[in-house]
């Protein structure tokens, strides 16, 4: 087991198009601030050099931070910055074959709605609607709570959550809950991750 529940209670996974009068290292370390527990670099489109800067970028402040920081999808990017591990979802590479390529102490996440075999955590959702990711159907609590009663990793809630409804996850099972627009939407980052941070406590 390479990743505890604790890693896993805010879990920033990172957006570009909300990019503003910060860069993006500059809006992680906000977040790294106001208490993110594990950083995700999600970026759709960018290049593989301009993947690799920001990684190795982001990479060494989640390092400063002792926050874990995992790269979306590419796993010989990952493997190159340094990362601590992979999120792939089920159009990428398997856990297993990602394990391969990372080696047994790596961070492998999944996007599943049951157990992925070689997996540590498993990404569940969407909870809410969201307009960040398209392509996704809302699960009801019911399905979050019957997958983390099913797997033996922890499970982290993503999807449409933000402070209005959050809590309404509480009781379900799930280790933490993963957000991007909850944190990098928001005009002071460092405060709404304090202040998720603070409400993940009750979940
Ligand atoms: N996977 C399922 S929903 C989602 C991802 C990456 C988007 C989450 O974004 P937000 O802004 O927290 O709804
Ligand atoms: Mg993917």
């Amino acid at each position: 087991m390479n990743c505890t529940a604790e890693m896993l209670r805010l879990y920033a996974v990172t957006d570009r198009a909300w990019v503003g009068r910060q860069t993006l290292p500059q809006q992680v370390e906000a977040a790294l601030k106001g208490g993110a527990t594990c950083v995700q670099l999600r970026e759709k489109h960018l290049d593989d050099t301009d993947m690799l800067a920001e990684a190795k970028t982001i990479s060494a402040l989640c390092r400063a931070y002792h926050v874990p920081f995992i790269l979306n999808d590419n796993v010989p990017l990952a493997k190159l910055c340094g990362a601590d591990g992979v999120h792939v979802g089920q159009d990428d590479l398997s856990a297993a074959e990602a394990r391969r390529l990372l080696g047994p102490d790596k961070i492998i996440g999944v996007s599943a709605h049951n157990v992925a075999d070689g997996a540590d955590y498993l990404g569940c959702g969407a909870m809410f609607p969201t307009h960040t990711k398209t392509d996704t159907n809302v699960i009801s609590r019911q399905v979050l709570a019957d997958v983390c009663a099913s797997v033996p990793i922890p499970v982290v809630a993503i999807g449409g959550i933000h402070r209005e409804n959050l809590l309404q996850l509480a009781g379900c099972g799930e280790a933490g809950i993963a957000v991007i627009s909850a944190i990098f939407a928001q005009p002071d980052i460092e405060a709404a991750c304090r202040e998720l941070r603070e409400m993940v406590r009750k979940l």
